[in-house]
């Protein structure tokens, strides 16, 4: 039995949550993991590439799965695709999403150009657009960077939400309270003392402290920065995850049952690669002094 394996048995038998087993998603190839506490529930939301070509990222659909324990995951399916949005055509990448007053919202990018955001009373569906448009346009919009991708939606404790995304440069931008609809420009974020940023931007506060984590690239290591701001500045702190063996790296950092996780997506599976990645979590430490430490890969 692989470490990871027994880790997982350690789990299901009533210890304190470890880690799951990695991949987490045994039976099929998902990447790009948003993971959020709903209903006392862990949610996935991730990228289809079981349903891509293997020579890019051309999958069309999304999917999410959730669970009690991080070992048993209920499969939900597809959840929302292209096709649910009459204004895109292709290129479902890696899904953010948030909750707000009952109603779960999914943001979506594609085309590689534009963010989508699709909404249900259920945090597995049915999800339908929300807009009838897109919420970024790259056609439309100024100041929206080389692509905008990689939608990460932050709520802070005064209830204001923001939505993280951008390639080369990190971008953010406010949310109406609708969730559907932006509020003022798009803001760049600057990291002091790093100039690497590449993808997968994520925000998480732990107590005053702004947490702002990002892929530097391709390949990439996740890296973290702090500041007192949603909107930074952020000073550079240091490494989350070192590279995993596929040029993306993406992760998702969230809290369950009183320990902290990473999910992000590596080469896990027979036949896997960089357009056919699997789901992984490990546990994510934090130093007494609010530092993280960098994690420990717990496969491949
Ligand atoms: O899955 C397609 C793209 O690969 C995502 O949008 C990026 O973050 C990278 O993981």
């Amino acid at each position: 039995l692989a470490l990871s394996t027994l880790i997982g048995a350690a789990l299901v038998s009533g210890a304190q949550p470890a880690s799951a087993a990695n991949p987490i998603i045994p039976d099929r190839f998902v990447a790009d993991p948003s993971a959020h506490v709903f209903n006392g529930r862990v949610h996935l939301y991730v990228t289809d590439d079981q349903k891509n070509s293997g020579t890019y990222w051309d999958s069309n659909s999304w999917r999410s799965y959730s669970s009690s324990n991080l070992v048993d995951w209920t499969d939900h399916g597809d959840i929302f695709s292209v096709a649910g949005f009459s204004w895109a055509s292709q290129y479902a990448w890696a899904p953010g999403a948030t909750e707000r007053n009952g109603r779960f919202y999914l943001y979506l990018p594609v085309d590689r150009t534009k963010i989508g955001v699709a909404v249900s009373s259920s945090p597995q569906g049915p999800f339908t657009d929300a807009r009838g448009s897109a919420l970024i346009d790259k056609a439309r919009d100024t100041n929206v960077g080389d692509e905008p991708i990689d939608p990460m939606i932050f709520t802070d404790t005064d209830g204001s939400s923001y939505m993280y995304f951008g390639t080369r440069k990190p971008k953010v931008i406010r949310l109406g309270a609708d969730m559907v609809s932006t509020t003022g420009p798009i803001i760049d974020l600057s990291v002091t003392g790093s100039t690497q940023y590449g993808e997968a931007p994520h925000l998480h506060k732990i107590g005053s402290t702004y947490y702002f984590s990002y892929s530097t690239g391709w390949p990439g290591q996740i890296h973290y920065a702090t500041g007192s701001s949603p909107l930074g500045p952020f000073t550079y702190r240091g490494v989350i995850l070192d590279y995993v063996n596929v040029s993306t790296n993406h992760h998702s950092i969230f809290e369950y049952q009183g320990q902290s996780y990473i999910a992000y997506h590596k080469n896990a599976r027979a036949g896997g690669g960089g357009y056919k990645r699997s789901v992984v979590m490990d546990r994510l430490h934090y130093n007494a002094d609010g530092t993280i430490r960098t994690v420990t890969q717990t496969s491949g």
